[in-house]
């Protein structure tokens, strides 16, 4: 970071020693794990510089905005309709939760055994160290797995501005209208919050944005199923990463260079591996910043990931909402269609899980496929089971991988990734 930051991080309330010393982490394993790569595209310096600003520059974004009257919306899950966001002119912000930091606080307000997903949020909020939490004028939850669910009751004490939104668990004519009913109250509360009346031509145009992100990342993701892979895992990861809280216009941007860029390098066959190293599809919870542990492994044991079925990846991005209604009804209904097509592991049946993880594997030319889960995560953790068996039917290499955030388990989980790209190479 080129400016000092201190006085707005003090000013928004942070604990600058604990601050600092989760800024001395990221800092470390970014530099570790990304800049590190062999051949990266040079478009990805765009994105270095990003993560340098993480609690930066962007954040001093956010409070510029604020300080002119807009709103910053902190959302924890993909079903949180960011169209909306926009059309109320708020700025969202996806809230990582992907470090071990504060976790022995965390555990005297939550039970040992819950994912760190959750323990990471409470252990940012009780450290104060996330100036995104800090900044936001409005935290949106979730009723999705009970974790986070009953989790929220407990968070709402230390994030007074805490909005729950309800999410079914069913895919029945019911539960969809359950759906756009809890967008319908999203929009008055966004709407209250901002004093912004959403109508048809802004929500109109906050889809366009949303779907021009999605539509370039959709383009990457295209690019991954070339042999030689011409990005890594780890890079197109953080793309998917950045998506969450960079400003949509800009990200969007940045990412059609990259684009631009891997279309430059498929054409004269450069890639980042050499063609014909084992592809792996990651599939299953989501890796938040800065989770990277488990594609750093594989990155690094030589095999290389060209997909990820993930909220923080396809789950997240796939399909867009149709921009063709004009009627402010008609874009509540595209709305509430696309997202109600989320395979999250917390519905049931959720057999277009499993299909999708299938047709990605074919699209990507996957050889194997790694059922990533959270430690104590029960939906994706008991989902894995049932996809394994359908993978095998389908003679689709899996590997079942649970961990945490923590570092001690890396050399055992080296190993097992070493082993499933042995067997895939055969
Ligand atoms: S749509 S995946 S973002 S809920 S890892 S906290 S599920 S116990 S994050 Fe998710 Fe929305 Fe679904 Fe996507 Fe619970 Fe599992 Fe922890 Fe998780």
């Amino acid at each position: 970071m080129t400016t000092d930051y201190r006085k707005m991080w003090a000013d928004l309330g942070l604990n600058l020693e604990a601050h600092d010393a989760l800024l001395g982490v990221l800092g470390n394993a970014y530099q570790q794990t990304f800049i590190s790569q062999k051949n990266r595209p040079e478009s990805m310096g765009y994105f270095d510089f990003v993560m340098s600003e993480v609690h930066g520059l962007r954040i001093k974004e956010l409070q510029d905005a604020r300080a002119q009257g807009h709103k910053v919306v902190g959302t924890f899950c993909v079903f949180v309709p960011d169209e909306l966001i926009l059309a109320a002119d708020a700025i969202s912000v996806g809230l990582c939760a992907g470090a071990e930091f504060g976790f022995g606080d965390a555990e005297k307000l939550l039970p040992r055994n819950t994912c760190s997903l959750i323990k990471s949020f409470f252990g940012f909020k009780l450290n104060k160290v996330c100036p995104y939490l800090e900044a936001t004028d409005i935290v949106v939850g979730e009723t999705t797995c009970d974790g986070k669910k009953k989790a929220y009751e407990t968070f709402k004490e230390l994030q007074p501005n805490l909005y729950v939104m309800e999410v079914p668990q069913m895919k029945n004519p019911a539960d969809k209208a359950l759906l756009k009913s809890e967008y319908l109250k999203f929009k008055s509360a966004l709407e209250e919050l901002t004093g912004v009346k959403i109508d048809a031509k802004r929500l109109k145009k906050g889809i366009t944005i949303v779907n021009n992100r999605r539509r370039a990342l959709h383009r990457l993701a295209a690019l991954r199923a070339h042999d030689p892979a011409p990005i890594s895992g780890l890079d197109a990861l953080l793309i998917n990463q950045v998506a969450f809280y960079d400003n949509p216009l800009r990200f969007t941007d940045s990412t059609n260079k990259v684009c631009e860029e891997l279309e430059t390098r498929i054409k004269k066959s450069q890639g980042v591996i050499p063609k014909g190293a084992p592809r792996v599809l990651i599939a299953g919870c989501p890796m938040a910043v800065p989770n990277w542990k488990l594609p750093a492994i594989v990155e690094t044991s030589g095999g290389v990931i060209v997909g990820e079925e993930s909220c923080v990846g396809e789950r997240g991005t796939r399909n867009l909402v149709d921009e063709s209604a004009n009627t402010l009804d008609a874009l509540m209904d595209a709305i509430v269609e696309r997202y109600f097509q989320i395979d999250c592991a917390i519905f049931t049946p959720n057999a277009e899980r499993t299909e999708h993880i299938e047709s990605m594997a074919k699209q990507y030319k996957v050889n194997g496929v790694i059922l990533y889960s959270l430690q104590f995560c029960s939906p994706y953790t008991i989902e894995a089971f049932s996809v394994e068996k359908k993978l095998a039917g389908k003679k689709i290499p899996s590997i079942r991988i649970e961990t945490d955030y923590s570092q001690e388990d890396i050399g055992q989980l080296k190993t097992r990734v070493e082993a499933f790209l042995e067997v895939l190479k055969r």
